[in-house]
């Protein structure tokens, strides 16, 4: 398929999605919407993809939703958001957040509204020194979306999370690594090199212990310790009948780097 409004393409085991509306901060409209989706459902479709890098083009990552596309005015006609949230935030974090790769972002400027969110949904989110998270609902009257009140108080904490939320201020990527928001900030010039690192390596690793992980992570936040150690026990069996697992052991025993083929 061709795109208009991301450019996507795989090398190596690693997909590449960027979004692509610069003149816009990436933010998305109902196509680039729709482009993402199906770039992510080819991701789940090909076997040889073993892991996805998600970033932007241009001075900015994603400014959230295009507002240029909300013919909304003081005193018109109201517009229903939740089906905007229906139809396209809600498949896109959740897909995010299942995808069978491990998912890397690389957040290469302003993440602003449901663009912050869609980055913290996000396995692993590296950004550029210069990068910056703006949840920038409050400004128009809105609650974070896109996961975003999820998030937030479970990355950074409930008082953090409020701040950010009530007040819109811009926090740095700095900020962000400091307060446990993200993975890591690093130099604008490293971004690339640091982001394409990480998503080779996991491309390398053992896919289906990798996404048992996350979903494990994830699942703890909603589990006794009775449930979460009943799901560690669940999934450590699945993929002790895997061939990474034998891989990884016979590597050990073999001393040399183990081949895992991500089954
Ligand atoms: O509606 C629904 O479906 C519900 C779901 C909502 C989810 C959401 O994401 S709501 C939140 C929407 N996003 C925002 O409120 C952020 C709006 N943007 C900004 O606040 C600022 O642009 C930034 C802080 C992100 C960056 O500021 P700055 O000074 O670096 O850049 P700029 O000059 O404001 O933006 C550059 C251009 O991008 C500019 O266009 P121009 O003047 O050069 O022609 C600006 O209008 C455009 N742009 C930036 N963000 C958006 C946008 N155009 C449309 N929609 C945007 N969200």
């Amino acid at each position: 398929m061709s795109y208009q409004h991301i450019l996507y393409g795989c090398d190596g085991g690693v997909a590449r999605l960027t979004l692509n509306r610069p003149q816009r901060l990436n933010a998305f409209n109902d196509a680039m919407h729709a482009e993402v989706r199906e770039a992510l459902a080819e991701v789940g479709r090909d076997p040889s993809i073993r892991a996805l890098l998600l970033t932007g083009a241009g001075r900015g990552f994603c400014a959230g939703q295009d507002l240029d596309d909300r013919a909304v005015a003081p005193g018109g006609d109201a517009v229903d958001l939740g089906a905007s949230i229906e139809r396209n935030y809600r498949p896109l974090v959740l897909s995010l957040r299942t995808l069978r790769v491990p998912v890397v972002c690389a957040v290469n400027g302003v993440a602003a509204g449901a663009g912050a969110n869609l980055a913290l949904a996000c396995d692993l989110v590296v950004a550029a020194r210069s990068a910056s998270f703006i949840q920038a609902f409050c400004k128009l009257g809105l609650v974070p979306d896109s996961g975003g009140t999820y998030f937030l108080p479970r990355l950074v904490g409930t008082a953090r999370a409020m701040g950010l939320a009530l007040l819109g201020e811009r926090l740095t990527a700095d900020e962000a690594a400091a307060w446990g928001l993200i993975w890591r900030c690093v130099d604008d010039a490293e971004l690339e090199a640091v982001a394409t690192g990480l998503c080779t390596q996991l491309a390398q690793g053992p896919t289906r212990g990798l996404v048992a992980t996350r979903q494990a992570l994830h699942a703890a936040a909603g589990n006794s310790l009775d449930q979460q150690l009943d799901l560690e026990r669940d999934l450590q069996r699945a993929l002790g009948y895997g061939e990474d697992y034998r891989e990884g052991v016979a590597a050990f025993v073999g001393k040399r780097a183990p081949r895992f083929t991500g089954r």
